[in-house]
């Protein structure tokens, strides 16, 4: 399988002030161009793995050859994460359904709650990574990976990400991550999580 970039559903402009133009340019382009070349040619030598799809190789990374692992871990990782990234954004924010809310008030006690779980995760994560929203066995939690480990590595449901590299931000927030943070959550398309959740 040859993987490729997929094209954003709104202008790169589309979602300021939250996230400004140059930042989506630059991370669209450039970061997740870079992930997707660096996991084709990584697959690109064997064979056995052109029929593989990009979830297959996250779930099987034990079965994935050991010279290409850690590249397939990082630049597979880097181009599923930023894939489900940008598909759950939009411009155009609604808020989430009464049985979206009422999936995150079951598990969390309130939305503001699920909320102050998520900023401390995307807070808490030193250096490079993602914090989640995800279903696990237990139902819906917050939790976060480093670097480009995704969530579906582990046997989570991704349902909502936040990408705290600092080339997602750091353009417009400088070190002011946790502004950023805020910021998101009026860009967030429930309507995409909802439906992750429905199809998992
Ligand atoms: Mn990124």
């Amino acid at each position: 399988m040859k993987f490729t970039l997929p094209e954003l559903k709104f202008g790169t402009g589309a979602l300021e002030p939250y996230i400004d133009e140059q930042t989506m340019i630059i991370h669209h382009q450039k970061h997740h161009g870079a992930y997707v070349s660096n996991l084709n040619t990584a697959v690109e030598k064997y064979d056995a793995l052109s029929e593989w799809t990009v979830e297959s190789l996250l779930k099987k990374l034990d079965e994935v050859p050991e010279d290409i692992r850690m590249t397939v871990r990082n630049n597979g990782g880097g181009h599923y994460n930023h894939t489900l990234f940008w598909e759950s954004l939009t411009p155009e924010y609604k808020a989430p359904s009464d049985q979206m809310m009422k999936l995150i008030v079951d598990a969390f006690g309130s939305f503001e709650v699920m909320q102050a779980e998520f900023k401390d995760a995307a807070l808490k994560r030193f250096g490079s990574g993602w914090a989640w929203l995800v279903k696990g066995e237990g139902g819906l939690k917050i939790i976060s990976t480093p670097n480009q480990d995704a969530p579906i590595s582990e046997g989570y449901v991704e349902l909502l990400g936040i990408d705290v590299w600092e080339h997602a931000y750091y353009l417009n927030y400088q070190n002011k991550r946790a502004d950023y943070i805020d910021a998101f959550w009026n860009v967030v398309n429930w309507a995409v999580v909802e439906e992750r959740f429905n199809k998992s």
